[in-house]
């Protein structure tokens, strides 16, 4: 008759510290399992990321808006880039969107949005949340007396929440770089930092004596220091050309490709 107090068989090879490690205080086997939890836990957070990013870039939509005051030029480039043919333009009272082939990747829709103020805010609402790029539009030869309305036009694009939220990167065209006193683009930087930061005061006392008013509206840059465009959370990029020559045109083409 076998023994019923007989200890269990001893592996081989120091079986003793194996059977120590593996069992809990009840006697029962437990499995280490702090190694396969963590890769579970990296690769949901990898997931989670992954997701993250792929809705981001998604909630851009297609849009790449032409914007700027009225006479920078804008709908002058946006027939450049879909034609490039020079049409005679006239302030235009209602939005123009064509789409626009991209080389190797989706097509982008233009929009041109008046310069007019009223137009404008209704345009911009409308496109606000899906644009994928903005080209701003500025009229070099005269913006050093046009700055105060330069400023504003741009502070109210950026600064509106969901443009603020979404980032979409900013090109600063410097355009009609073939008038006599156009203004090269470091100029025309140093022109709009300064005039968006007395703006930017403006803007700031108004809206802290309504309540409830910031709603859609943002601070843009950082807190507590002057204006620069490189604080702000979206890239922003500055390029000379002229509208009205086609060959000045490669610059701002080869971004609209890079942010498609
Ligand atoms: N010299 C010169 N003139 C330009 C250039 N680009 C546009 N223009 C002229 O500037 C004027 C206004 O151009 P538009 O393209 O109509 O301006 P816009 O920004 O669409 O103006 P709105 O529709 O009123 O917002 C037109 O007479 C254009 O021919 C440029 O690079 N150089
Ligand atoms: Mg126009």
């Amino acid at each position: 008759m076998a023994d019923s107090k007989a200890p269990p068989p001893v592996p081989a090879g120091g079986g003793d510290k194996i059977e120590e490690e593996s069992l809990d205080s009840d006697g029962l086997k437990v499995e280490d399992n702090t190694i396969p939890i963590a890769v579970a836990v990296i690769v949901g957070l990898l997931t989670l990321l992954l997701l993250y990013l792929y809705t981001r870039k998604r909630r851009l939509g297609r849009e790449v808006l032409i914007c700027g005051i009225c006479d920078s030029g804008k709908t002058t480039l946006f027939s450049q880039l879909l034609s490039a043919k020079l049409v005679q333009t006239y302030t235009s009272m209602t939005h123009n969107q064509m789409t626009l082939p991209v080389e190797n990747k989706s097509s982008v829709e233009l929009v041109d949005v008046p310069g007019h103020e009223r137009v404008r805010g209704q345009v911009l609402e409308s496109f606000s949340s899906t644009a994928r790029a903005i080209l701003f539009v500025v009229d070099s030869n005269t913006v050093s007396k046009q700055i105060r309305d330069v400023a504003e036009c741009l502070h109210s694009i950026l600064s509106l929440q969901i443009i603020s939220q979404n980032s979409p990167p900013v090109l600063i065209i410097c355009n009609k770089q073939d008038a006599d006193l156009a203004k090269g683009s470091p100029a025309v930087q140093n022109l709009m930092e300064k005039e968006i930061e007395k703006v930017r005061r403006t803007r700031s006392s108004q809206l802290a004596g309504i309540e409830g008013d910031e709603g859609s509206v943002v601070f843009i840059g950082k807190e507590g220091k002057a204006f620069e465009f490189k604080d702000l959370a979206c890239e922003v990029q500055f390029e000379e050309c002229s509208a009205i020559d086609l060959e000045t045109l490669p610059g701002v083409k080869k971004w609209i490709c890079e942010k498609a």
